[in-house]
């Protein structure tokens, strides 16, 4: 357990504090905090404070010191949990995954980067040359990931704008041969994604191209962009090798580059009305794009200003755009290039580390370890149709771990045939079917406005769901609650979530869920010339009269691949990493107790130290237990003569008269209270230095 610390960093398990309140639980966390001790358990749970500044505990010698470790052997560390995930899926062929929360600036990628390098540590003692390459791989997907989906926000200056979970394959020697990769809801609507883009660009090739006039996308950050620093050229290196290192060839990397600057230009294209018809501002722009793009420049200028509809008698006709259409049409065809391309390059490296040729008889069983490093909840000023996906992504990963740490916990009693009582806990199943539920919910809503023909506005949409969801105790609007000034009579819902209260405005909502891109730009796209390109726009392939099916809105899918998500961690063993911001100014010195006390609620943090000490706090093996404790028992030291490790341990419990804190199970000691393996614990540690004294004797004489 994890009691090597001394008392003056705090407690390093919060079951361990006197009594289980909001004051206690803030007050270790501040002093541990301060005492550089980011780290803190709750069980097998990971409580991590971003320390805003370098530490030294990341090391090779601290990698040795948690290498094969038990989790309370040492103290709280993301290594311990990695190392147990780990241990549990060699040990027990057991699949599992390590889930890391919290909001943005947390520390949940960090987290992440350090847990795959724990697990890159640990494994292939041998060297054997294709697992090197499998964990080079997985190790530098993360630096291309960041490169294309991390932009600077005023949260978080390295912001992932994706949500990532990673599959590691391992072998039945424990050695990584392979993984995958999906990624979630890759922000494509903000500014900064763009900003990124152009931070890449100042520092590549095709900088020439560019004329900064295009802030026009009213880039956040253009102050800073415009120059690259010694940073971005040192990271840009990092990222062409990584690119070089996972296999991308020199013409993928230049057809990457090509779409990007592609991207750049159509953000400089502008539309005008000669009176009659909508035309292009600077034809050298649609050259440019022609030319990266591999298309033949009369079709590119097409689709940019007109688009083809089948008329109702089937006949096929172009339609040319109004001024405003053009520019919405520039946009979407602008994010689109960019998802898609995200979307390729994840794809790249997943075709790459893919596990081939497994065959289960030959090689034993194939495991797998899972990291999910996910945005947390958002609550900002002004609440959107992203902010609405991510916040019921969150609720779906509550839902999760309520359901997993309580199964776990009653899978185990029932195994060890312990007595135990279900505890009482907030299940919010509520309010995701609040959201999900089919024809009820909101998204479901959502769509019905998004099929309607004709001018269904935001408003129109807003009110469906007034009518439909009035009575929902997890759903309120102006309309719904008169009184309530902080809300826009026509723009605004509330969602009562687990985590606290979120207005959503609705506007912007349909169309964010529409997500429309022409068919014309697929179909440009689809007949390019870059072999890369063409790739990533199959459905361009379908002519205008084969495209009738609707697409699936943006909430249905993002839906449907949470859903997927969930139930790929159900089937796991699940560890948790929970990551707390001490402050909203990136400072190492400063623990804002509003904002810290905030994420512990919403986390859910108290509630968890509940469940985990309704139960028995801890449970160990009898022989571990044994082996760790036997010297504080006269029955015990050095060996005992009992017919059983259990009678073994069952003397040690009583003569230190601990009978009413634990119970039996098959296998395990269940201890109900820490403070009586803590006692043990200090037992031992006073015992120590006697022994090792009296040992040191033993030897003496027997030289
Ligand atoms: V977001 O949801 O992607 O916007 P994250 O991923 O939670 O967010 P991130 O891991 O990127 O946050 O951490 C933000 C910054 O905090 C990092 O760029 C580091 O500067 C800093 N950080 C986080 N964790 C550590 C740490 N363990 N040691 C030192 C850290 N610095
Ligand atoms: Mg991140």
């Amino acid at each position: 357990m994890a009691e090597l610390e001394g008392l003056e960093f705090g407690k390093s398990d919060f079951v361990l504090l006197d009594e289980v309140t909001m004051e206690q639980f803030m007050e270790n966390l501040k002093l541990r905090f301060e005492k550089a001790r980011i780290y803190t358990f709750i069980g097998e749970v990971v409580v991590s404070v971003n320390p805003y500044r370098h530490l030294d505990i990341y090391g090779k010698e601290v990698i040795e010191d948690y290498r094969g470790r038990e989790l309370y052997e040492n103290p709280p560390h993301l290594y311990a949990v990695a190392d147990a995930a780990y241990k549990a899926m060699k040990r027990r062929a057991k699949d599992t995954c390590i889930v890391i929360s919290g909001e943005s600036g947390a520390g949940k990628t960090e987290a992440s980067k350090y847990i795959m390098q724990y697990i890159a540590a640990i494994t292939n003692p041998s060297q054997r040359a294709e697992v090197e390459s499998v964990k080079n791989v997985l190790l530098k997907s993360n630096c291309v990931l960041e490169a294309f989906g991390n932009a600077k926000t005023n949260r978080n200056d390295n912001s992932s704008r994706f949500g990532k979970y990673m599959d590691i394959n391992f072998n039945f020697n424990g050695d990584p041969t392979g993984g995958h990769i999906n990624n979630y809801l890759l922000e494509k609507v903000r500014p900064s994604v763009l900003y990124h883009v152009l931070r890449i660009f100042t520092i590549s090739k095709y900088t020439v191209f560019l004329s900064f006039s295009l802030f026009s996308l009213s880039l956040c950050h253009s102050k800073s962009s415009s120059q690259a620093s010694n940073n971005d050229s040192l990271c840009h290196k990092a990222v062409m090798a990584a690119l070089k290192v996972i296999g991308f060839t020199t013409e993928e990397i230049s057809s990457i580059y090509k779409i990007l600057s592609t991207i750049l230009h159509l953000g400089n294209l502008q539309f005008t009305s000669d009176g009659e018809h909508v035309v292009l501002v600077g034809e050298d722009t649609v050259k440019h794009i022609s030319e990266l793009t591999s298309t033949e420049p009369e079709n590119t200028r097409k689709a940019l200003l007109y688009r083809t509809v089948a008329t109702g008698g089937g006949e096929v006709i172009e339609k040319g755009h109004s001024e405003q259409e053009a520019s919405y049409g520039r946009d979407a065809f602008a994010k689109a290039l960019y998802e898609r391309l995200f979307a390729w390059i994840v794809g790249r490296i997943n075709s790459v580390i893919q596990v081939m040729d497994y065959n289960p008889a030959l090689h034993g069983k194939n495991t797998v370890i899972g990291v999910l490093d996910i945005y947390g909840f958002e609550i900002f000023d002004n609440n959107s149709f992203e902010q609405f996906c991510i916040n019921y992504c969150n609720e779906k990963l509550q839902q999760l771990f309520i359901e997993l740490i309580l199964r776990q916990e009653q899978d185990e009693y029932q195994r060890e045939g312990i007595t135990w009582q279900n505890i009482e806990y907030f299940n919010n199943q509520i309010i995701v079917d609040l959201v999900e539920q089919p024809h009820k919910g909101i998204i479901s809503v959502l769509d019905e406005a998004c099929l309607t023909a004709g001018k269904v506005t935001d408003t129109v949409c807003l009110d469906s769901m007034n009518k439909k969801l009035g009575q929902h105790p997890h759903y309120t609007s102006r309309k719904l609650c008169p009184a309530d000034k902080t809300m826009d009579f026509n723009r605004d819902f509330r969602i009562r979530h687990y985590a606290g209260d979120v207005t959503y405005s609705v506007e912007g909502f349909l169309d964010k869920n529409k997500d429309p891109l022409f068919q014309d730009f697929k179909r440009l796209m689809y007949n390019s010339s870059d072999p890369v390109l063409k790739e990533m726009w199959p459905d361009g392939k379908m002519s205008i009269t084969e495209v009738t099916k609707r697409p699936l809105t943006a909430a249905t899918l993002f839906k449907n691949s949470i859903i997927a998500l969930v139930d790929k961690l159900a089937c796991k063993e699940p560890y948790y990493v929970r990551c707390i911001k001490p402050n909203e100014v990136k400072s190492p010195l400063l623990f804002d107790d509003g904002r810290c006390q905030h994420q512990v609620a919403y986390l859910g943090l108290l509630e968890n130290v509940h469940v985990r000490r309704a139960g028995f706090a801890y449970r160990q093996p009898y022989a571990r237990f044994l082996q760790r404790y036997k010297m504080t028992c006269e029955y015990t030291w050095p060996n005992h003569l009992m017919s059983s490790d259990q009678e073994a341990v069952e003397a040690i419990v009583n003569q230190h008269g601990f009978e009413d804190d634990v119970a039996y199970g098959h296998t395990k000691l269940f201890v109900r209270t820490p403070r009586t393996l803590f006692t043990l614990e200090q037992e031992r540690a006073a015992l120590i230095p006697i022994l090792v004294l009296f040992l040191q004797k033993v030897w003496r004489g027997a030289l």
